[in-house]
This record gives C-alpha cells, structure tokens and sequence, in this order.
C-alpha cells in the first residue's frame, strides 16, 4: 500500500513509536519559529532548562505581533529577543520585517522539512510542503534544544482539487469553503493533504493561505506536496536548491477523501463571530461597511495587494469607509512600493499600516461601535479586534477591495472590470537586512532584560486530591483570546503575575481575584467548560497564567489539540466528561474534589469528580500518554525537564 506524503515526512523524522494513527508518537524537528508575543517566554524557559544553544538547522526569532510600542514594554521584550537569540545562535527577524509565516513561508521555508512554531498558523508552510505545526512555546523551547515534539499521529484526509477558480474567487474562497466543510470543531489529530489536478494553478502563497486556515479547523496541520509550483516559487526567492519534489504514492490510503471542484466555488465570507460561519458575499449585498483591511498572515502576499491595488486603481473608496492595507513582510511592501501598487492604493484612500500582525491581533485598528469590519484576516471572535461589539466579516482581498469601494459588502464579480490577473513574480526583491543571523552562539552576549520580565513560574508538583472549587463555568468555543486576551493586553505577555489578572477577562473580569482569593485559602480551582475548549491560537499563556493562579483541571466535553497540550505542559490536568450531560450537574461556585487523582492517573482508573454542593459523583476521562502523566506528576514540562536534566 502507497503512503501519503504526510505519513513519507512524519516516518522520515520519527523517533520514539511508530506510525499508527491516534498513537503519540515523537519527532525530529528540523526548523522553529518563534513570535514575539510568544517568544519571550519560550526564550525564558529555554534559559530556565539549562539549554547552550539551539540544536535545530534553523531557528527563527520574529518580532511581529506587538509593534505598537506604547510604554517601554514592548521595546524591552524585543531587546531581550534579540540578545537571546545571539547568545543561542537564533536568527533574529527584526520589527518591520513582516509576520512569521510570510516571512518564513518566503526566505526558509523547505519542502519536505518539519517546522514547530509558536504560532497556531504556522501550517502556513504547509503550502511549501512542510510539515509545520503550532505548539505552545515551552515546547517548542524543547524542540530547540534539540528534544523531539510529540504529537497524536495524525488520521490523513485527502483533499482532491480539480478544476480552477474562476476569475473573482480566490484561495481565500477555498480555505473558507473547508471551513464550510468542515466547521471549527471536531477535526482534532487530522491533517488535511492536498492533491489532485487543480494543485496546478494554485500558487505558493495561494496554498499557503489554505493552509494557514486550516488553523481554524483545529487540525493538526494541512500539507501541499512541492511539485513544479513550488520549484518556480523557491527559484524566484532565489533559493532553487531548497526545493525537492514530494508528493504522496499513487495508491496511498486516507483516512477520508473529500473531493472539491474549484471552478463551482463562489466569493464566500466568514461571519460574525466565528471563522467557521459560513455565508454567500452575494447574500450579503446591502450590508453597509465601515473599516476594510488588507493583512495578517493569512492574505498579506504581494498577488494579494497587488490585486487590490489593480482592483482600485485610479478610484476612490467610498468616503464612509476606513480602508487599511498591511503588507505582510517587507518583501512585499517593498515590491509593492516599486511597482507603484502601494501608491495606487494611496491614491485611492488607502491608509498603510507596518508590515506586521497589528489589527489582526487587536492591538491597533478597533473599529467603531458596533462597526461592520472586513478584514482578509483569519479569526473573528467575538472582541478580537478590540471592540466588543463590532461585527467582523474574514473575507478575501478581492470583496476587500470591492466593498471599500462601494462603502457595501459587494461580490467582486459584479463590479464593472476584468478580473486583474497577477502572476507570482520571476523574481522577488531579496533584501535580508532586517535578519540578524547569530554569528555562532555566543556565551558571552549579555541578555538584556527589562523590568517587565520576569522568570517564568514554577508550579508545585501535583497533589494526590485536586480539592476546592469551580472557579468558572464558561460554555462551547471558548477561544483562548476569551481566557487570555491579547490586543492591549499583549505587552504583559513577559510579565505573569501581571498578565494573570486579565484571565477570562472578556467573559468575566472578576476571575483573576476570585481565583487567587480561592488559593489563598488553600483551595484548588477547577475549570468547567462545554465543548472546543481552548480553540484558536497557541498562546501557552491561557494555561500558565490560570496555573498561576491555582487552576488544577479543566474539566470540559472537548479541548483542542494545541491548548491540551498546553494544559499538561503546565500541570493542569485535562479531564472530559464521560457523558456530556453532566456537564448540567456542576454549577460555578460548587465545592467539588477529585479525590485520589494521582493514584487513578498511575492505575489508569477513571477520575471521579464529587460534586459536595450537590452531593452527585460524575465520571471523567483522560486521554494521556504515560510520558504526559509523568509531566504531570512533575507540575509541569519545565519541572519535568529540570530534573530529568539533572
Ligand atoms: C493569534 O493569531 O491568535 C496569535 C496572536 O498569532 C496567536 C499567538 C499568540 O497569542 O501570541 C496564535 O495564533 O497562536
Ligand atoms: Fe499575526 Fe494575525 Fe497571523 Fe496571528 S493570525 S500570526 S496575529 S497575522
């Protein structure tokens, strides 16, 4: 029987178990990627294992999320990045050189490698036949000391594309149509593999976008092979040898295969607040706007501004409409700038943000009150912009550009203009000035460290009865931008006892202190949630600070993948309800215990929780690997690697 190109890549970097689906099984991580929300932390722990220096062939720092630089913080945390990567050997990608993914995607990104990022859109690579996963940043700090990254081993779909988009519909269409598909929960431990004759006319950056939301689908991470497309893409980066053709055998099995025609796919928009709700631009037509914005890393690619420059062209958006464009690396906005897209845009009304994640994280650009807000981004929360009550629509660049010129949600194809067709270029602007690459690690580089960082918290090992109280009772989907928000909250990222007191704050702000209340007194906390727990970003952020704060369990009827993972690297322990109806049976404030808890991990018995409130006994599952349950045990993967350290 044929293999799958996933199950050819994962096999190649195998090291501990085999290759069965839903087994854990560890591998060799060949590149990482770090962002500077995430960064510090990760760097942080990094130097609290002990690690010299990085043991990956490549290890990439980026400074992309917080740009803003409002108070010393921000500014601090990127001094700190820096001379941590010289002293470890890290490439360092400075502020202004665009977000991770395109950047990555653009300068190293290699067919055939596996790439961890502390990013959850770091499937981005994906479109250039990697396997590039997102983790939370404590493992990807082991991954650069050379550790391996567990991970279930995946189920494979196949995704077969045929036919070719029809003009006015574009990669974005395509991600959103598998969000269709396949809604934002119940995908977990999935990678989505693409193949079939419509691969050909998709490009590098167009495969990357489908791959970059694949995200939202809570998989494990979607996979492009490299053929043709990808050599021509590398060539024009100046980096042809990187490339090799990979692809999956001819009578390779999946677990599922979805066929999808490209040319049936129509404009199709993400509505509020969720990136799986679907719905028609066409249905949409009287909706009028108020902000528009090109960016993020999902559709921030020079075919993407150039298209919405070409759309706009000698036009001006309507007078009530906030249009904003941001380029996603300095590649692209310097391109863009010479071949006069950028100020056609200008010229339009267009005003231009930094090539980095800004809006997109919520840190700059909340609309106004109740706003109707398209944006080319990837997430739509409910509050991730910054405003509460604005309502966001993910769309792609073309009903972007359309609707900023119309002021109304507008299907591009009925506008009066041919469709700009815009080729990836032969050859892209190379200008790696904005990297500093470590010249060899180098002890004796002094890291700066400002007031706002701190080491990061050790947590005691774990109790033999998790005893206390439900702290908070939240219900299905809850993101980790709910537990942990980031917009102007983002520049505590390196500080967690401060960044601790903002913990679910847009659900209910009265937490944090409830909570450190609670384990003052001796209480443990235990989190109550419905289903999809933790979905949407990395931020390993949304576990340790509910550590720091008492939070023993998460007790919920689904977690996602990368936030599970999270949990357990910081010793809360991951529970599920054994039927989902006694998620009723437990209210907010309720005394509970869950008694014996290390013992029943040990004999694989099940967990009960006691409600002593209600007087009722609920049976809990785990889903924990021996390895995870001694993480466990320990309180934690910084705990548990010190002392296998030592
Ligand atoms: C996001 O898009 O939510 C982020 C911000 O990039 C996060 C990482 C973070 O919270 O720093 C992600 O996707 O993992
Ligand atoms: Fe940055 Fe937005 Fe992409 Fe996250 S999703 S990496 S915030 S651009």
């Amino acid at each position: 029987m044929g293999k799958s190109l996933t199950q050819k890549i994962l096999e190649k970097h195998l090291l501990v178990g085999e290759y069965v689906p839903g087994k854990e099984i560890g591998i060799k991580i060949d590149q990482t990627l770090t962002q500077d929300a995430t960064g510090t932390m990760a760097y942080l722990q990094f130097e609290a294992m002990g690690l010299k220096q990085v043991k990956t062939e490549l290890s990439v720092s980026y400074v992309d999320h917080n740009t803003v630089q409002v108070g010393f913080e921000n500014a601090d945390d990127h001094k700190y990045l820096q001379t941590v990567a010289a002293k470890y050997g890290i490439v360092y990608s400075k502020a202004g050189n665009g977000i991770c993914h395109q950047v990555h995607l653009e300068r190293f990104g290699k067919p055939g490698k596996t790439l961890l990022g502390s990013d959850s859109h770091t499937p981005t690579n994906g479109g250039i036949g990697m396997i590039a996963i997102g983790a939370g940043g404590l493992d990807v700090a082991v991954a650069m000391g050379g550790g391996e990254f567990y991970l279930t081993c995946p189920k494979v779909y196949k995704i077969n594309l045929t036919g070719r988009l029809q003009p006015w519909v574009s990669a974005k269409d395509v991600a959103l149509k598998m969000l269709e598909l396949f809604s934002v929960k119940g995908n977990v431990g999935v990678v989505m593999e693409y193949a079939g004759s419509g691969l050909a006319s998709l490009t590098v950056p167009e495969r990357a976008t489908i791959a970059n939301m694949g995200a939202e689908m809570g998989v494990t991470t979607s996979i492009f092979p490299s053929d043709e497309v990808t050599r021509q893409f590398l060539k024009a980066q100046g980096r042809e040898e990187d490339w090799v053709e990979l692809k999956a055998d001819y009578d390779a099995e999946y677990n599922r295969v979805v066929n999808i025609d490209l040319s049936t796919l129509e404009p199709l928009a993400a509505a509020p607040h969720s990136p799986g709700n679907i719905v028609k631009v066409s249905d949409m037509k009287d909706v009028v706007v108020d902000q528009v914005i090109i960016g993020s890393c999902t559709n921030s690619s020079y075919k993407d501004v150039a298209t919405a420059a070409e759309i706009l062209k000698n036009k001006k958006i309507h007078p009530d409409v906030s249009f904003g464009i941001a380029p996603g690396s300095r590649q692209v906005l310097q391109m863009a700038t010479r071949d006069g897209y950028i100020s056609d845009l200008m010229a339009s009304g267009a005003r231009l943000f930094e090539a980095a994640c800004g809006f997109c994280i919520g840190n700059s650009q909340s609309p106004k009150s109740k706003a109707v807000s398209l944006r080319t981004s990837n997430r739509n929360f409910e509050g991730r912009s910054g405003t509460r009550d604005a309502q966001v629509y993910l769309v792609s660049p073309e009903v972007a550009a359309a609707s900023a010129l119309i002021g109304k949600f507008t299907d591009p194809r009925t506008l009066e203009l041919e469709y700009p067709v815009v080729d990836v270029p032969k050859e892209f602007l190379i200008d790696d000035s904005m990297f500093i690459f470590p010249k060899a690690a180098d002890k004796n580089v002094e890291v700066f460290r400002g007031p706002n960082i701190g080491a990061p918290p050790v947590n005691e090992e774990m109790p033999q009865n998790i005893a206390g109280v439900v702290a908070i009772k939240v219900g299905d989907k809850i993101t980790t931008d709910h537990i942990m928000p980031a917009g102007a909250r983002l520049k505590y990222r390196s500080n967690v006892p401060k960044y601790a007191e903002f913990v679910f704050e847009p659900v209910d702000s009265s937490f944090a202190k409830r909570a450190l209340e609670a384990k003052k007194n001796g209480l443990h906390n235990v989190i109550v949630a419905g289903e999809s727990y933790g979905q949407g970003s990395s931020r390993e952020h949304a576990a340790l600070c509910p550590m720091y704060l008492g939070v023993k369990a998460v007790v919920a009827k689904s977690i996602e993948r990368i936030h599970a993972a999270n949990l357990v690297n910081f010793g809360i322990v991951p529970l599920y309800f054994k039927n989902v109806e006694d998620y009723e049976k437990i209210a907010q404030g309720d005394r509970i215990e869950l008694s014996d808890i290390r013992t029943c991990l040990k004999n694989d018995d099940p967990v009960f929780l006691v409600n002593k409130t209600s007087n009722q006994r609920i049976e809990l599952m785990y889903n924990l690997s021996e390895r995870q349950k001694n993480i466990l045990y320990a309180g934690g993967l910084l705990s548990y690697t010190v002392k296998e350290e030592n």
